[in-house]
């Protein structure tokens, strides 16, 4: 299966570092035999390489990782997704989604959320 993981540093006081959920997701995922791509972002670059992956890797799958500064963000990164690949579930996970479910269940794009580890459940 093809899956997209995106995370961000929009708000976030860090800069230039990768999510360790959504690169420890990604890992587990391709040693499962999934084609995984993780698209970060940051800069304005960053949206044109969402944006290409999201038309030319055609995503079966997109999966948000969202901490408490990036949180506005997901509704942009769904929206986009739904957009591209309309048949491609969209499911939100990371340590905001696991203490407030309800806030990203209410985003109309999004189809779940995962709380805790996400590893399994993904898997699944
Ligand atoms: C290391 C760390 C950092 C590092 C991150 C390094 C990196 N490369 O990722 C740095 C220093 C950069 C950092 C930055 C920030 N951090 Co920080 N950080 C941590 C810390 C100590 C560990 C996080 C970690 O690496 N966990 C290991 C990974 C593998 O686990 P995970 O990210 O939770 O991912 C798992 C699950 O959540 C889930 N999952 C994650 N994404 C997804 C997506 C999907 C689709 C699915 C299904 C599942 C899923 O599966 C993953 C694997 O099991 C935690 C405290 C803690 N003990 O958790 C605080 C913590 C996460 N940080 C916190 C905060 C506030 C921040 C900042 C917002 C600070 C700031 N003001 O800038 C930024 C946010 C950065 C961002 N872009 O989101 C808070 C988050 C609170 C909240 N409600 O979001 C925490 C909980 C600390 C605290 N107690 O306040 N942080």
């Amino acid at each position: 299966m093809r899956i997209l993981l995106i995370s961000s540093n929009l708000r976030s006081q860090f800069h230039a570092i990768l999510s360790n959920g959504a690169v420890s997701l990604s890992a587990y995922l391709k040693r499962a035999g999934h084609q995984v791509r993780v698209c970060h972002i940051e800069r304005k670059k960053d949206w044109d390489n969402l944006r290409s992956t999201l038309t030319e890797f055609k995503p079966q799958l997109t999966g948000i990782s969202v901490t408490v500064t990036e949180t506005p963000f997901t509704t942009e990164f769904a929206a986009m997704s739904k957009r591209s690949n309309p048949d491609a579930p969209i499911l939100v996970g990371g340590i905001q989604a696991t203490l407030d479910p309800e806030y990203f269940l209410g985003i109309p794009e999004v189809s779940g959320v995962c709380r805790g580890e996400g590893e399994i459940p993904l898997l699944q």
